[in-house]
């Protein structure tokens, strides 16, 4: 048996799913628009950072300035040593540069470390 007229388009029935309107889109298809924003910048951003420091005074010890440097900055003796030595002489010294929350914990570790042994020692943040 031979076809002799073509189907009228408008007799076919094609299923839609949720989102289709059965209007034409963009691309060709009658399905839900499904186009998403094209990400044309890396999005990595460098954190702000910030520098703690500390600030020399006349009666905190030596020796317990060293003892923050390793135990708080994981510094080894000989750095340790020599950074505490440049606070003494120059009245600051930078310990190590870290994120904000970092940095601010790092103060407060010191600061409360201090305190707890009766030393005036003064540890600061300021940013980059
Ligand atoms: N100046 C102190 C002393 O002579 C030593 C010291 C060094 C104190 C560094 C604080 O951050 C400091 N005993």
């Amino acid at each position: 048996m031979t076809q002799t007229h073509m189907r009228r388009a408008s007799t076919l029935i094609q299923p839609r799913l949720a989102g289709d309107d059965g209007k034409p889109r963009r691309g060709g298809g009658t399905g839900p628009n499904t186009a998403v924003i094209t990400r044309t910048k890396p999005q990595t951003k460098r954190p702000n950072l910030y520098r703690v420091l500390l600030l020399n005074d006349d009666y905190t010890p030596m020796e317990f300035v060293v003892h923050i440097l390793e135990r708080f900055f994981n510094k080894g003796r000989d750095e340790a040593n020599t950074i505490m030595l440049h606070v003494h002489h120059h009245g600051v010294g930078e310990c190590g540069i870290y994120t904000y929350e970092v940095a601010e914990t790092k103060v407060t570790q010191v600061m409360d470390f201090a305190r707890k042994h009766q030393h005036p020692l003064q540890c600061v943040m300021e940013k980059k």
